[in-house]
């Protein structure tokens, strides 16, 4: 018996094993009550009205700006910037702050593993400035190794970019260890923390990261919301991305002085609902609490190994070391393409992602271009695994007679 399946009606009215939280997450009912009350008791444009309404609206919007700053422990509530998701958030940090500060003789240090949002952006940095684009990459356990990052950070390095978590392996990034290192060679740090802010504790100020990314929607909130996180001193020196409503200060017809922060990086009217959400969202993650989270998942990730192990037809790419994995889990059948799989399991009421993920340089080192890929969430249960084995079962028993061994 699924114990939060009360709170997410998606999953009791579909009764499917949704597998794809990497994707996006389910949402519970206490985000779609904060939405609707939203819309039903405060809708209005913030910052734009001396009625009573917009100041309430104002207030929702703000108080939310200064949860999320409690919940990554920033310093500033005006380090906080509202985006569309993490893939407009990296883009932000790459036009405003890479392609002012990066020249010819500079590099850009990403991992292998990024998601593309956290790489063409950089690749666009290193055409536009001359800049270098290099890359760490992993080892024959999915992972980083200290020598890959100690060779390829270096005093030229200007830029590391570095996802806390691998949206295709799982493989839990040292990204203390990476920021530390970045520094001591004078680099700023991007951690895009899409695939790790759902399922760990993140303290910016401990963590020491410059500039910090995620989308709501990975971690209950609804679609369309992000946040990025800057150091305030960078942020002050950078210029804004978007320009147009509620990002300036006086505008005249040749010149523009901007607002302050966080408004310099908020331009036109923002997602108030997404924030409402968001802020709902965080409210559910702090009373479950990343401990029961973390519990919970550890259970279902450790049973999925253990029962996807036992399928000697199957290819996982999963770092050995359980502590360094989180619980996204990427396999193939030998022979068989990963969407073939994947509908396969969909008949079955199994919803797992096949593809490359927005990775394709990731899966292209390895040697492949797809995979299928079980994601896992507090909500997920040992029946959706077994649903999912049960479905491979049949999938390779459907392909074994094509199968060239
Ligand atoms: N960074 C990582 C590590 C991601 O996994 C994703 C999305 C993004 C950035 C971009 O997030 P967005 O909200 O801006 O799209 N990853 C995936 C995924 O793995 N399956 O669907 C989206």
């Amino acid at each position: 018996m699924n114990e939060f399946i009360k709170d997410f009606p998606l999953l009791e009215n579909r009764k499917i094993a949704y597998l794809d939280s990497a994707a996006t997450t389910q949402k519970p009912i206490q985000v779609l009550e904060a939405v609707d009350s939203f819309y039903k008791n405060y809708n209005a444009n913030p910052h734009r009205g001396a009625y009573s309404l917009s100041i309430e609206a104002t207030e929702m919007y703000e108080n939310t700006r200064t949860k999320i700053a409690k919940f990554i422990n920033a310093k500033h509530r005006e380090e906080i910037i509202f985006s569309k998701n993490a893939t407009e958030s990296l883009n932000l940090i790459a036009y405003s702050y890479g392609l002012d500060n990066l020249n010819k003789d500079d590099e850009i240090v990403l991992s292998i593993m990024e998601h593309h949002s956290n790489l063409v952006p950089w690749q666009n940095v290193a055409k536009k400035t001359g800049a270098k684009l290099n890359y760490m990459y992993i080892n024959e356990n999915y992972e980083l190794s200290d020598e890959e990052i100690e060779s390829k950070i270096t005093d030229k390095t200007k830029i590391v970019g570095i996802t806390h978590i691998s949206n295709v392996l799982g493989t839990i990034n040292n990204v203390e260890k990476i920021i530390k290192y970045a520094h001591k060679k004078g680099a700023v740090v991007v951690v895009d923390a899409a695939q790790s802010i759902q399922h760990m504790k993140i303290d910016v100020q401990e963590l020491d990261a410059d500039f910090l990314a995620f989308s709501g929607h990975k971690m209950l909130s609804p679609l369309g919301i992000g946040v990025l996180y800057g150091k305030k001193q960078l942020l002050n020196n950078m210029n804004p991305f978007l320009m147009g409503g509620d990002m300036i200060e006086y505008v005249h017809e040749q010149e523009t002085t901007f607002a302050p922060l966080p408004n310099k990086f908020e331009a036109g009217t923002q997602n108030v609902e997404g924030v409402i959400g968001l802020g709902a969202a965080i409210d559910y993650i702090e009373n479950l609490g990343y401990d029961k989270i973390q519990q919970k998942e550890a259970e279902i990730v450790d049973y999925a190994l253990q029962e996807l192990r036992k399928l000697d037809y199957l290819t996982l790419y999963v770092t050995p070391n359980r502590k360094h994995h989180s619980s996204v889990i990427s396999f193939n059948i030998k022979g068989v393409h990963p969407h073939d799989v994947a509908s396969i399991l969909d008949s079955n009421g199994v919803c797992v992602r096949s593809g490359n993920h927005c990775a394709q340089p990731l899966l292209r080192s390895m040697g492949i271009d797809s995979t299928c890929r079980a994601s896992i969430y507090f909500y997920n249960t040992k029946e959706d695994i077994d649903k999912l084995v049960y479905g491979l079962n049949k999938a390779y028993k459907m392909f074994e007679k094509y199968i060239v061994k």
